[in-house]
């Protein structure tokens, strides 16, 4: 087998998408630590356009953006398959993963004011966010392609521990179970499932990571 190397960053949701995909595929590979403050020779030449973690390197080929990697990965190595096999379910689980990404940049309202001046804008738009996910995308099941981890939920997986973060942070609760419980139930069976499980960066670790990101866009220490 030709080698994999991951290009990555300890607190990135995006290298744990990759990671717990290559953990499912049972796909060896060696994690590279990459300091983004200093970034290596080796980033800027695997991915000069962006200049950004993740990278998947396969037999010397590298390979950016989270969520194109994942699907190189179900195209590599079909083992335990991420994606449904009939072609309209394929298109249904991408069209959800899209959803997911267009929306990312709604979160960032966390990062950009204090607990105190949270925007609320930003809050409302990020619990209607929550309620379609969980009434149009998840409906009754227990994963969003049934009853099986698959490439949605990977691209959704941060939810269930960056996005507590980001709530412990702002002082708030969105994915609760009184306004999205089978949400709230998904993120706890995800986050149950020993690979997820297994894979996680230190939740006390990651917090006062959010809270030094937080300090540097809003430029003032605001606890
Ligand atoms: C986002 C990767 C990203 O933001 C993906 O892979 O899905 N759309 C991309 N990577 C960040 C670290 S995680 O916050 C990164 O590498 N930043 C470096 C920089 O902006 O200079």
């Amino acid at each position: 087998m030709e080698e994999v190397q991951l290009l990555g960053f300890w607190p990135s949701p995006f290298s744990y998408r990759v990671i717990w995909a290559l953990k499912l595929k049972g796909v060896k590979y060696e994690y590279i630590e990459e300091n983004l403050r200093n970034k290596s020779d080796r980033l800027l030449q695997y991915n000069p356009v962006h200049k950004k973690i993740p990278v998947l390197v396969h037999g010397g080929k590298p390979i950016a953006e989270s969520l194109v990697i994942l699907e190189y990965i179900e195209e590599t190595w079909p083992q335990n398959p991420l994606l449904p096999k009939d072609s309209y379910e394929r298109a249904l689980a991408r069209f959800w993963i899209k959803f997911g990404a267009d929306k990312g940049p709604i979160f960032s309202a966390f990062f950009r004011s204090t607990k105190e001046e949270l925007d609320q804008n930003a809050i409302k738009e990020i619990a209607e966010y929550l309620k379609i996910l969980e009434e149009q995308a998840l409906g009754d099941k227990k994963f969003f392609g049934g009853d099986n981890i698959g490439l949605v939920d990977i691209a959704y997986g941060w939810l269930c521990h960056w996005f507590i973060g980001m709530e412990e942070m702002g002082g708030v609760k969105l994915l609760v179970p009184s306004t999205v419980p089978r949400l709230h139930a998904w993120a706890e069976n995800f986050k149950q499932l020993p690979t997820i499980q297994e894979n996680l960066p230190d939740y006390t670790k990651l917090l006062a990571h959010f809270k030094s990101l937080r300090e540097k866009t809003t430029g003032y220490d605001a606890r």
